[in-house]
């Protein structure tokens, strides 16, 4: 079986954008009735839909060889696994941010993380809290929640929490105040340490090249000016990360160039303010939409 299956959360904050991803890597699907697994059309690659939480088991028991799943999923199953049997990340991807954050009841009095020492948090992310805060040199007692962590402390069941925060709304509303970032996590893509047949790893390091242009591509502009000759390198410089622009004479105007260059970086108005105040105008930014190369 040659085929290679990439694990996706089949429905939650990740789902739609790791479909996305791998839809814009030129990937298409034959959908199954019961939408859990997802027949590769023009490559022998295939999805299947899980809860996120049992990705890295998947990847772990070889019954996927790629999957998408939070860093924050992926560390703590490497941590509960024993060493033998690791995940490998592959791509760091650019959705999926979370930090996973201490917090503490507001008027709780604690001044310092030391102060959690001896105290029992609330967390679904047990092994992950316990090594952070033995690497800080804390020993706190976890209690392993599946969900609604933050309702632990005013149950009286925990001191304080370990959470995955993003806008803090969640904290806010329950009284809580953020009190350590633990742990900063993205969406990643993962593999398998276990050597794979010569073509499925050909298939893979075809997705990882096509995967590292589209995930180029997403930051990338095209960016079109017209420029004073003698100010060229001047507003090279100021395009973020672009390298060798074109250049093209400009019909009737001998001082003016048009210049072309694909900045690899985000283009901001800051940046096209500095390119008009050294003498550039008609500034156009595109987007890219794929690079390879
Ligand atoms: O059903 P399944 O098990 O697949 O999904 P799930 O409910 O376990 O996961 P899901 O879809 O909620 O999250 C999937 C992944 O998204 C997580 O593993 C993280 O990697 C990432 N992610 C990013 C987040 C958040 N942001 C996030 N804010 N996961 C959870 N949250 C929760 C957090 O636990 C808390 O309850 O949102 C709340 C806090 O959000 P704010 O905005 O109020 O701070
Ligand atoms: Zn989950």
């Amino acid at each position: 079986m040659n085929r290679i299956r990439v694990a996706i959360q089949k429905s939650g904050r990740l789902s739609e954008k790791s479909l996305d991803l791998l839809q814009r890597c030129g990937l298409r699907f034959a959908r199954s009735k019961d939408k859990l697994y997802w027949y590769g059309k023009d490559f022998p690659i295939d999805l299947l839909l899980v809860r996120d939480d049992d990705i890295p088991r998947l990847l772990l028991d070889g019954v996927c060889d790629l999957g998408i799943v939070g860093e924050n999923i992926a560390e703590e199953a490497m941590l509960e696994n024993t060493a033998d049997n690791n995940l490998e990340q592959l791509r760091k991807l650019p959705f999926g941010g979370c930090r996973l954050s201490l917090a503490v009841p507001e008027n709780s009095g604690f001044q310092s993380v030391a102060d959690l020492d001896g105290c029992r948090i609330a967390t679904s992310y047990p092994a992950l809290t316990r090594s952070i805060l033995t690497s800080k040199g804390i020993s706190a007692e976890t209690v392993k929640f599946s969900g609604s962590v933050e309702i632990a402390p005013g149950l009286g069941t925990a001191d304080a929490i370990s959470d995955l925060v993003s806008t803090g709304t969640t904290l806010r509303a329950n009284h809580l105040v953020e009190f350590e970032v633990l742990f900063q996590s993205t969406a990643a893509l993962y593999g398998q340490l276990e050597q794979l047949p010569v073509e499925k790893q050909n298939m893979i390091d075809r997705l990882l090249s096509r995967l590292d242009g589209v995930l180029l591509a997403a930051e990338s502009k095209y960016v079109m000016l017209h420029a004073p000759r003698d100010a060229v390198d001047t507003i090279t410089r100021l395009l973020p990360g672009a390298e060798n622009p074109s250049l093209m004479n400009l019909e009737g105007d001998p001082g003016r160039v048009a210049l072309h260059a694909v900045c690899r970086e985000t283009v901001f108005w800051e940046h096209l303010e500095a390119l008009k105040g050294a003498g550039a105008s008609a500034i156009l930014v595109l987007p890219v939409e794929k690079m390879l190369g």
